[in-house]
């Protein structure tokens, strides 16, 4: 059997997916795209031969569409159409944010926990990064002892004039907010974010660039994150996590770097989230796919979405009031659903 998706949002992610889907699959086929831009979704439905449809409801009700990608802007679309799939008993992959409100998130849990199954899964790709996987089996085990801090930094080339100082929170750490959570395994206690006095000449007048933000986790692991998205050298993301016998530095995966005359020894660094975790993207979207087929997906949970929103809520509260610490508290306690363990 072929699983056939449909992809709702076209945009730069949605297209990127696309791709994806269409062509690095296994065991997986575009069958269905719809966007409010018709003419591009008129386009990919001509290139890969889908079916194009004109609203999203209709697509997750479609049955020639097996399975949902969720990937609309603006995010607060999301949240109807991952109820709506959940209420049909359909799997549904949904880009990140899951929605732009803890409210939203915590009507999404509610959902699959009646629904008694797992159907959503939230696109957190780094968690499928060789990278993060080598340092979270690091931590696992316990190799270089009990970690102690966390150096990262989240950085992007520039960004539009679309982009405001929310979003270095809502669409740029919350990257953080999740992939460290799931490192450390263990939830955070509270979180700031600092506004520096000095901004890049290269930001503009809705948006505060750089900021800095902390995180303490409930077993006192400090974390510091630099996020300045107008870096004007590429996409830039480290970490680094300080244990008790030694310092795991995440890497840029690149495969080649070139000398030349000049004395120089060079390696690229990525332009965009599409190059940098590229091989990310494709293994989250093929365990998405081989969970699916075998009615059992694995991957990151709306409970991880809403941990990451509620993360990333205190942080904004922070920013709104000088920096102050804001304690981080999840609504209820973790469901059982979430607990299962995957043979
Ligand atoms: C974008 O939506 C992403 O998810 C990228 O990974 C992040 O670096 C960027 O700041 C976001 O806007």
């Amino acid at each position: 059997m072929v699983l056939r998706i449909g992809i709702i949002g076209l945009g730069f992610m949605g297209s990127d997916h696309v791709k994806r889907v269409a062509s690095r699959l296994n065991g997986a086929k575009l069958a269905g795209v719809c966007d409010l831009k018709h003419d591009l979704a008129a386009k990919y439905a001509d290139e890969y031969g889908a079916k194009i449809f004109d609203n999203g409801i209709d697509l997750i009700d479609s049955p020639d569409i097996d399975a949902v990608m969720v990937v609309t802007r603006p995010h607060e679309t999301h949240e109807q159409f991952v109820l709506h799939a959940i209420e049909i008993g359909k799997y549904v992959f949904c880009e990140k944010p899951l929605t732009l409100t803890a409210q939203g998130c915590k009507k999404i849990v509610d959902a699959e926990v009646e629904a008694g199954k797992r159907l959503v899964q939230v696109g957190f790709m780094r968690r499928y990064d060789p990278g993060y996987v080598e340092i979270k089996e690091a931590l696992d085990n316990r190799t270089y002892g009990e970690p102690l801090l966390i150096h990262a930094t989240h950085r992007n080339k520039e960004v539009d004039e679309s982009y405001d100082t929310s979003m270095s929170i809502i669409e740029t750490a919350i990257h953080e907010a999740d992939v460290l959570h799931w490192l450390l395994g263990e939830d955070y206690e509270s979180g700031t974010t600092f506004l520096p006095k000095k901004q890049t000449k290269y930001t503009h007048s809705k948006l505060h660039d750089p900021q800095i933000i902390t995180l303490d986790t409930k077993s006192g692991v400090h974390i510091d994150l630099e996020v300045f998205v107008n870096d004007q050298i590429g996409y830039d993301i480290n970490c680094s996590v300080v244990c008790e016998n030694g310092i795991i530095n995440l890497r840029s995966p690149f495969v080649t770097s070139v000398k030349t005359a000049n004395l120089r020894d060079e390696t690229k660094i990525p332009v965009d989230c599409t190059e940098r975790f590229k091989v990310a993207y494709d293994h989250e979207l093929q365990e998405w796919v081989n969970g699916v087929m075998n009615d059992k997906i694995t991957g990151p949970t709306s409970w991880d979405g809403l941990v990451a929103m509620v993360t990333c809520d205190a942080l904004a509260k922070s920013r709104d009031n000088n920096a102050e610490r804001v304690s981080i508290e999840l609504p209820d306690k973790k469901p059982a659903l979430y607990d299962l363990k995957i043979e």
